[in-house]
């Protein structure tokens, strides 16, 4: 059996993964991330992922890290999760990359600055400007999901699979740092049906375990309208 651990942080991406492997339902190891103490800047995690970014899925050893790549691996490692919806040629596959990839490089930076603006324009104003126009653009980007989503309940059609895990995690970052989710029915409605889901349940679990931890050991990064002078994480 291999052995598997996941660095993460809860609330972060690294939600995705989390859920991922707890639809799986093989034994796996996490490892909290603590930013607020540099851990993901750390020579030893570096190692890991010379980005000092998580999510990080340690493979016997062999570290994974971009949540595509993790996903796309434990998809094809266990196939009978069914994380992914079966592609049977060149282009489905190619659709599919297309999919996971607007995710992590069309929405994750639009949710990263909706979340922490403070960290990508630190002049007088400038974080509430880059709030605002992300917005904007995540707009754009939700209303063919929007869309999709008056269709199906899950966005490949009559099955849940991983992208519905991502969904949820952007909306659950955007709404929690203020997104008005009026225009977005289905989309609240799809959040609704993914919080009912038994493996984000249990991913939203252990993450509540890990915030606990962190609040008590006064770990949790509490972010400001402006950047804190010792920060280093952006994660959103
Ligand atoms: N493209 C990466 C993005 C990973 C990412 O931005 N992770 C955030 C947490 S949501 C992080 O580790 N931030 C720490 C930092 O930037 O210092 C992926 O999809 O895995």
């Amino acid at each position: 059996m291999l052995k598997l651990t996941l660095h993460f942080s809860p609330g972060a991406c690294s939600r995705v993964p989390l859920i991922a492997l707890e639809a799986i339902g093989v034994p796996f190891e996490t490892e909290l991330m603590v930013f607020m103490k540099g851990a993901h800047k750390t020579p030893a995690f570096k190692k890991l992922n010379p980005s000092s970014k998580i999510p990080v899925l340690v493979v016997d050893g062999v570290p994974i890290s971009q949540n595509i790549a993790i996903l796309t691996w434990l998809d094809a490692a266990y196939p009978d999760a069914k994380l992914l919806p079966r592609t049977e040629n060149k282009m489905g596959q190619a659709q599919l990359l297309s999919s996971l990839a607007k995710f992590s490089s069309d929405l994750h930076p639009l949710v990263s600055r909706i979340r922490v603006p403070m960290f990508f324009c630190d002049i007088d104003g400038g974080p509430e400007r880059v709030a605002a126009m992300a917005i904007d653009s995540i707009r754009d980007q939700l209303l063919p999901i929007e869309e999709t989503l008056s269709q199906n309940d899950w966005l490949a059609g009559s099955h849940w699979s991983i992208l519905d895990a991502y969904l949820h995690w952007v909306w659950f970052r955007i709404t929690g740092a203020g997104f008005d989710p009026k225009d977005f029915p289905n989309i609240s409605a799809h959040y609704a049906r993914t919080l009912k889901n038994p493996a984000t349940q249990r991913a939203i679990a252990r993450e509540a375990e890990a915030e606990k931890y962190l609040q008590e050991n006064g770990l949790m990064p509490k972010f400001l309208k402006s950047k804190p002078a010792n920060a280093s994480a952006t994660a959103a």
